[in-house]
């Protein structure tokens, strides 16, 4: 009897003791303490044994259950912090790890120039007017002046979508919209995406441009000459020069084409400007009386200049990009440079 509390003890001890975790832990009570337990047999079997031994063998199997309870109070709170050490490991985080960064995002440089562009003629008190990119023949002609027989309403030129609905080919329809709608003094520019059939380094089927006007009593070519200067000079540098050349537009009279001085050579002359020291930037001219007549405008009364420029090419100018595809593509190796 004595040896097989012995060997009980032993064998529990031993299970406690090999017990990986508290899961094996708790199989192990039920199985040498529980009530189905060799132990709890052995206290039952105590009173078949001779009287005089019950009480040594009672102290002997109590104790072992003492020791063996002991073993397990040990053994769990050992597993326990294991336990509790294994979790905390595994969910540790390094919080001196260099974090992973958010990427920058950016602006595309045709809406850098762009908003630069609004921004110089917001503060001279020009008002902002948007439109269709479809448009009608007459929003996109005839209302301009552009005769039924001009080049430029050749399907060569213009993208037709059927027959008068058209892709603009300039923002001056937004134009003839807004004096439609309003009375002089008016100040606008009407900025946006225009399409021409046109495809090379120095031409994109779709552009950017930004036009506007001014109508009042008494507006003349000096008010249209000070107001593009002073655009020119914000735009690309205060001490550039600025100059008019006489030209052409069937919706001004008289009109003009007007240069910067080269942004690379500062009027010395090299590859960009041809060796002429100049870079043409922006047309313009006094509204022709055929457009006042058109929207309903008294051309005796009123006055106004208006002007065109394409964004891509001052974009191109400014930062010396020299294929105007690159603005369409979207290579990030491109974009990120800016
Ligand atoms: C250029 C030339 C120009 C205009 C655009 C305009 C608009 C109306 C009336 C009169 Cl509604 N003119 N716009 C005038 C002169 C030149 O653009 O080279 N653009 C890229």
């Amino acid at each position: 009897m004595e040896e097989k509390i012995s060997r009980l003890r032993d064998e529990a001890l031993r299970a406690v003791a090999d017990s990986r975790n508290l899961a094996a832990l708790d199989e192990a009570r039920v199985k040498y303490t529980g009530k189905k337990s060799g132990l709890q047999e052995l206290l039952k079997s105590l009173g078949a044994a001779a009287p005089e031994e019950r009480p040594k063998l009672g102290a002997l199997v109590n104790e072992a259950k003492q020791a063996i309870e002991q073993a397990l109070g040990d053994r769990k709170a050992v597993l326990r912090q294991t336990e509790q050490d294994q979790k905390i490991a595994a969910e540790k985080l390094d919080i001196t790890l260099p974090g992973k960064g958010i990427k920058r995002g950016r602006l595309h440089p045709l809406t850098q120039v762009m908003d630069e562009a609004k921004a110089i003629f917001g503060r001279l008190g020009f008002e902002i007017a948007e439109g269709p990119e479809a448009e009608t023949e007459y929003y996109n002609f005839d209302g301009l002046n552009i005769p039924p027989h001009h080049p430029s309403r050749d399907m060569w030129a213009t993208f037709f979508i059927k027959d008068d609905v058209l892709l603009r080919t300039h923002t001056s329809p937004v134009q003839i919209r807004v004096m439609e709608k309003r009375k002089p003094p008016l100040a606008i520019i009407a900025p946006g995406r225009v399409y021409r059939r046109d495809s090379d380094a120095t031409h994109s089927p779709v552009f950017q441009q930004l036009e506007g006007f001014l109508v009042n009593e008494n507006v003349t070519f000096g008010d249209l000459k000070g107001t593009l200067t002073e655009f020119l000079r914000q735009m690309f540098g205060k001490e550039k020069n600025v100059r008019f050349r006489p030209s052409f537009f069937p919706f001004t009279e008289p009109s003009a084409e007007v240069d910067v001085e080269c942004v690379i050579c500062s009027g010395k002359g090299c590859r960009l400007c041809k060796g002429t020291g100049w870079l043409e930037i922006l047309g313009a001219g006094m509204i022709d009386p055929n457009v006042f007549k058109a929207v309903g405008y008294d051309a005796e009364k009123y006055s106004g200049f208006a002007f065109g420029m394409g964004i891509d090419r001052i974009a191109m100018l400014k930062y010396g990009i020299d294929d105007i595809r690159l603005l369409y593509e979207n290579d990030l190796r491109f974009l990120e440079q800016f």
